[in-house]
């Protein structure tokens, strides 16, 4: 996968990209990750790319020549053009499902919004897809650019090592995780649940699902309803069993539509 990252701020990215599994993704040719400063493009000797709002009101706004001219230049530098992907708090929001749809192109090019916002001719007529990570704002679409790439650069084939594949294999998609413990298994007099000790793997495996439900229906109910909602041949569906372990443990009726 090759993503074309177009930002005022290329120097936000090298330290998150040198890291970890991006950094690892990136030397074994995984992903080809290209930063580009949307100041290259910007209008006139002192390269602008903002100007006032139109109708007047507070802060700067990206103008569109910038945006297109750089568009247009990176989409020819690979053969495939890429899904121009606008990042912005007004976007679609970040979900699992949305990384492993994007996961799946051969590149995306991927515009960093900053400043009070984007000309909307850029969302109009240049961005095929827009993308926010969360109800929240940001001063500008860079941590979410690094965000977005974490997550799908951890989705493509051989980005995560083998003990990395199997802790998400292991993790039931669409609940939250169960607790994890590690040695020693008295810290300052806190212990470890006992059948983490027993050695019995089904019993083990039987508790951290349960561990999994009860978080997700306490923490998390909107994906809790969502499980409940799963095909059967989905990980993350509950069986009649456990839906009536969970309403005896949380002492409460759970909606089976
Ligand atoms: Cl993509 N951009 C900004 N500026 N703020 C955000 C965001 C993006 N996603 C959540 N908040």
């Amino acid at each position: 996968m090759r993503i074309d990252i177009l930002t005022l701020f290329p120097e936000m990215f090298r330290g998150p990209f040198e890291a970890s599994i991006i950094a690892r993704a990136v030397e074994r040719q995984i992903v080809k990750l290209e930063l580009h400063n949307l100041r290259d493009w910007g209008e006139g000797r002192h390269h602008v790319v903002d100007d006032a709002p139109y109708g007047g009101g507070a802060g700067m706004v990206l103008k569109p020549e910038p945006i297109f001219r750089a568009v247009e230049a990176v989409q020819p530098l690979s053969p495939e053009p890429g899904r121009v992907v606008l990042l912005t708090p007004q976007g679609r929001l970040l979900t699992q499902a949305i990384v492993d749809e994007l996961a799946e192109l051969p590149r995306i090019v991927l515009i960093c919004g900053h400043y009070e916002g984007v000309d909307e001719r850029v969302r109009e007529h240049l961005a095929d897809d827009e993308i926010s990570i969360g109800d929240y704002v940001l001063s500008g679409g860079e941590p979410a650019a690094i965000v977005l790439v974490d997550a799908l650069v951890r989705r493509l084939p051989g980005a995560l090592g083998s003990e990395e594949s199997l802790v998400e294999e292991s993790h039931a998609q669409g609940l939250l995780e169960y607790p994890q413990y590690t040695r020693p298994a008295d810290f300052r007099g806190l212990g470890i649940p006992d059948v983490l000790l027993s050695g019995h793997h089904e019993e083990v495996r039987r508790w951290r699902r349960r561990q999994s439900l009860l978080r997700t229906a306490r923490r998390r109910p909107d994906l809790l309803a969502q499980a409940l909602r799963a095909e059967p041949q989905d990980e993350a569906c509950i069986s009649d069993e456990e839906r009536r372990w969970l309403e005896e443990e949380l002492e409460t009726k759970l909606d089976s539509d």
